[in-house]
């Protein structure tokens, strides 16, 4: 049965997952989450995931969300994008939902999608100063080698990778991280990559382009 993945595009942990599955040949098709009007928090989609968090994916009777979850399940269906160690690939699905891609959303979230009169300015600084040492994290790790587990691409480079081609600003600058910025060109490069707003329906579609 195809899968069908609840999503919207500016979600990097849905994108992430999405990524997978078409790296991977996996068949899927999109279920759009209106997040901006509620849409997570809807008894029908607490259903699907009582954590009213989008992304997730039903497939073959399995409701999984979760992006960590969700990879480790499009993997193991796939036997692409596992990579070689089970614990090392693990640890960086950890750090990156503690360290990275959460903090890059709400960052983001704050900066772009939220009112400004409601933006808690304070915090933006303090969540960047956080993210910053992040970065400088991956960017060691990514200095001496291609990919973040092993030889080749896996679950844990696109889970890490999932906020970090999108346009609006959160205070990244890819030229300021020259290991990161060869990494997301080599994850850009694989056959079937698309950025997040060529792969998943937008809740804000660009000025001019059809809704
Ligand atoms: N750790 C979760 C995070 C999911 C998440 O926070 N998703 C956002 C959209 S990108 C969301 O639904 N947020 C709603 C909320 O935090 O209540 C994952 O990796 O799937």
């Amino acid at each position: 049965m195809t899968a069908t993945l609840h999503a919207f595009a500016e979600s990097g942990n849905a994108y992430k997952c999405a990524l997978a599955m078409r790296l991977a040949g996996m068949a899927f098709e999109v279920a759009f989450v209106p997040f901006f009007q509620g849409g997570a928090r809807t008894p029908e989609f607490r259903a699907l995931n009582v954590m009213g968090e989008v992304p997730v994916l039903v497939h073959d009777g399995r409701v999984l969300s979760q992006s960590a979850v969700i990879l480790r399940h499009v993997a193991r269906r796939t036997g692409k994008l596992a990579g070689s160690d089970e614990d090392e690939v693990l640890r960086w699905l950890f750090w990156d939902n503690h360290k990275l891609s959460t903090q890059i959303g709400t960052t983001r979230f704050l900066m772009n999608f939220l009112a400004p009169d409601k933006r808690p300015e304070a915090v933006i600084p303090f969540q960047q100063g956080r993210l910053k040492a992040a970065y400088a994290v991956l960017n060691d790790h990514l200095s001496a080698r291609d990919w973040v587990e092993g030889t080749a691409p896996s679950i844990a480079d696109l889970s890490l990778c999932g906020y970090l081609y999108y346009p609006e600003p959160f205070g990244f600058a890819r030229t300021d991280w020259p290991a990161i910025d060869a990494w997301l060109g080599r994850i850009a490069a694989l056959p079937g990559w698309a950025h997040p707003y060529d792969l998943l329906p937008r809740a804000f579609p660009a000025q001019g382009e059809p809704t």
